[in-house]
Parts: C-alpha cells; sequence; structure tokens
C-alpha cells in the first residue's frame, strides 16, 4: 500500500453564483462567480492507493457506499490515475464535520478534499491552480473550494483556463454568516439538473450571465474596498436573480419554502431597525445571512426566537485547502 495522505477543506458560499455550465463533461461553467470560504464547515477525506484493491473502497461519515453511490468518486479517481502513474485502486475514508445534521455538507469541500488528499496519495504534487482545475472535474463550487477568503472562479473556456483564484485569502474584516437551516433533508432537484434546466429553459437566463458580470464588476472593489452595503446589496440581489431561473425555467421550481419567504421578511425587518444585513441562499431553502460581526448576537436572538437556537450556526471566513499530517 502506497503512504495515505488526509486534506481538509472547507466549504464556501457564493456570493455571486455559479448557475448553468457551459460543458456538463469539463464542468466549464456559463459564468465566472465569487465566494466565501467559511469555517465552520469542512470535509477531512484520507485518501491512500493499494494494490490488493480489487476496488475502489469509499466510505463518507464511517458509511461504506455502494459502488453506485461511489460512482462520482469512483470517477474522479479515475482522473487521478490518468494524470499519475497509479494504476490501484484506492481506499477513501471521508468526515464531513459540520456542527449540525445541517444539509449544509456541501460537494465543495468533499471534491476539493479528495482532489488534494488523491492526487498527494498518487504522487503528484499539483500546484494550487492545478488542484482547483482537478477539484472542478468533481464539482464546480469545489474548485473554489481550494483557496481560502474571498476567491473567484474564472470561468474560462477550456480545462486549462477554468479555475479559481484568490481575492483576499486573509480576511482582514469583521463579518460574518449566520446560517439559518429551516430543512435539512436532501433537496428535490439537484443543483446539476436545477442549473441545466435553466440553461435549456429560462428565458432569462441571456440576462443571467450579463448580471453576473455586472455583479462581478461590482462587488470586487467592494471587497477590497470593505464596502459592506454595495457587498451585501449585490449579493442579496444576485442570489435572488438567480433563483428567479428556477421560477422561469420549465417545468418551474423552487428552492424556497414557507420558512424561507418567512426568514427574509426578518432579515428585511432588521435592516429597517438598523441591523444591516443581507441574505443568500443556495439551491435549498436554507439562509446565509451576511453581517457585521458586531450585530452577530442581536441576529441570532432574533432568529432563535422564530426558528430555535438549534438551527443556526455562525461561521467566519475560512482558510484554503490544508494536508494534515
Ligand atoms: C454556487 N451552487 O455558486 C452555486 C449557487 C448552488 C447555488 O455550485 O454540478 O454542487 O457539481 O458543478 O457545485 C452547487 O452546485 O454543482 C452550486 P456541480 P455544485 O455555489
Amino acid at each position: 500500500m502506497n503512504a495515505a495522505v488526509t486534506a481538509r477543506a472547507h466549504t464556501n458560499i457564493a456570493l455571486v453564483k455559479y448557475w448553468g455550465k457551459a460543458n456538463t463533461d469539463l464542468i466549464i461553467p456559463q459564468t465566472s462567480s465569487l465566494s466565501l470560504t467559511l469555517d465552520q464547515f469542512y470535509t477531512e477525506t484520507t485518501v491512500a492507493f493499494d494494490e490488493g484493491l480489487t476496488s475502489d473502497h469509499v466510505s463518507v461519515n464511517h458509511q461504506v457506499l455502494t459502488a453506485q453511490q461511489a460512482s462520482k468518486v469512483h470517477n474522479f479517481l479515475n482522473l487521478v490515475r490518468q494524470q499519475s502513474s497509479r494504476t490501484s485502486f484506492a481506499r477513501v475514508t471521508s468526515v464531513n464535520h459540520v456542527p449540525t445534521a445541517a444539509g449544509l455538507a456541501s460537494s465543495a469541500s468533499a471534491f476539493a478534499a479528495l482532489a488534494g488528499a488523491a492526487s498527494r496519495a498518487a504522487g503528484l504534487s499539483l500546484d494550487r491552480t492545478a488542484l482547483s482545475r482537478l477539484a472542478r472535474r468533481g464539482s464546480g463550487s469545489a474548485t473554489r473550494s481550494i483557496f481560502g477568503g474571498f476567491v473567484e472562479w474564472h470561468a474560462g473556456h477550456d480545462d486549462l483556463s477554468s479555475y479559481a483564484v484568490p481575492l483576499i485569502e486573509k480576511v482582514d474584516w469583521p463579518i460574518a454568516v449566520v446560517a439559518l437551516i429551516l430543512d435539512s433533508h436532501h433537496k428535490k432537484v439537484s443543483s446539476r439538473q436545477g442549473m441545466q434546466n435553466s440553461v435549456n429553459t429560462s428565458p432569462y437566463y441571456p440576462a443571467w450571465k450579463q448580471i453576473v458580470a455586472d455583479d462581478l464588476a461590482a462587488i470586487k472593489p467592494a471587497i477590497l474596498a470593505q464596502d459592506f452595503t454595495t457587498v451585501g446589496e449585490t449579493l442579496e440581489s444576485n442570489a435572488m436573480r438567480m433563483h428567479a431561473l428556477t421560477l422561469s425555467a420549465w417545468p418551474p421550481y423552487s428552492y424556497f419554502n414557507g420558512d424561507t419567504l418567512t426568514a427574509m421578511q426578518t432579515v428585511k425587518l432588521l435592516r429597517h431597525e438598523g441591523i444591516e444585513c443581507y441574505y443568500t441562499l443556495d439551491a435549498g431553502p436554507n439562509l446565509k445571512i451576511f453581517c457585521k460581526a458586531t450585530n452577530v448576537a442581536t441576529i441570532q436572538t432574533r432568529l432563535a426566537q422564530q426558528f430555535g437556537a438549534d438551527n443556526i450556526i455562525v461561521a467566519q471566513p475560512g482558510p484554503g485547502i490544508q494536508f494534515l499530517d
């Protein structure tokens, strides 16, 4: 057996969303996107290639996956085997560290950690750009989780040109993201299915591409200038416009539930009361509220009254990929 390698990668929340692929095999997106890596949610994955194995062996959160469940991991390991001299199967052990059963375990942290651990275990020494490209082949959002802090994924046009770059890795800005868990079940429409449906059927898709270009142009200088209001307004409007693509698709669908709409009203009320904060949502009903660190306690108290204290997780900006001895 070759030496085992363990990598840890954190998940990220997109402030300007990735919602659609130009190339589904290579996972080249239709647009660039921008995210903040979070400290609270991460995946640790250990990989060892082993000549004694007759198939890849994958366990997630101490549960062994069936061949069908492990097919995405197996396909990803095939890419690593192609790029290296390894031909043997691998043992993959992955654990998601999420404070509650929050439905926040993410393919972003999972494939970023797998890219790091598998490539090193296979004897490759990839720089972070190459790791970002490799992680992309597992899941689009994983492209950004190689880096910490604010990260931009440049759409590019092929395998070589589509990767993430850090905008600010060490965030020296007292901000936080309050995650509000409104439903921890698996989503009915996967991101992969949902975004492709939007590309193929939403008449608003061409407008979305322009919106993303405009939002990136607005948010990057605002992040660098620590202009909280511009960052907040941009991320909230970008999220709503992404979700408009689901309502305008055919067949139409939505990731929101009733509580999502109630929670959005609460954020607006807080703003009205002078607590400046903004929400974003991914392919699910849970809100992530971007706020100033000084307002975390007030926001937490208000949300706890309405939705229960157990459903709130406070995150700060988090680091990029790490290799553990
Ligand atoms: C994002 N999301 O930018 C967007 C916003 C969800 C909403 O990337 O098909 O799991 O594996 O590339 O990365 C979630 O989709 O999709 C996602 P694939 P992924 O974070």
